[in-house]
């Protein structure tokens, strides 16, 4: 996908500080932030939505959610039960489609959190 932001970006193309990185996945600050804390967490493969997803991307999108709360953690806007309602949190957003507000068509899972007031996502 030559023309595709993410995955120039996933292929260093587009110099973007990481917030993580694995073979799979990258993880780096939007450039348009909804909150305090507002990362995506990207495949490093091309796929456009989660709706071109199938049960072989599995694997894949249990890494994408598992790495949401763990990456918010060290991001500084982690939630713990045992530190009580109040304490620190964040949203999951996959935007799907035009009416789902995606506006760039590689797969990835918004993490948005930190201190309120923030006006979150469209
Ligand atoms: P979505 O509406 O779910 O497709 O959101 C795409 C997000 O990607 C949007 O909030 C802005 C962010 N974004 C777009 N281009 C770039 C870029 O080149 N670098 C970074 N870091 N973020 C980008």
């Amino acid at each position: 996908m030559t023309d595709c932001i993410f995955c120039k970006i996933a292929a260093k193309q587009i110099p973007t500080k990481a917030v993580y990185e694995d073979d799979d996945v990258i993880a780096f600050n939007d450039t348009n932030p909804a909150a305090p804390v507002h990362f995506l967490i990207v495949p490093k493969q091309h796929i456009a939505t989660l709706a071109d997803c199938n049960e072989s991307h599995g694997a894949l999108l249990s890494k994408m959610m598992l790495l949401a709360p763990k990456l918010a953690q060290e991001q500084g806007c982690g939630y713990a039960e045992a530190e009580g309602v109040g304490s620190g949190g964040f949203k999951t957003l996959f935007n799907t489609g035009p009416d789902g507000g995606q506006e760039v068509y590689h797969l990835h899972l918004h993490v948005i959190g930190g201190p309120r007031p923030w006006r979150g996502l469209r």
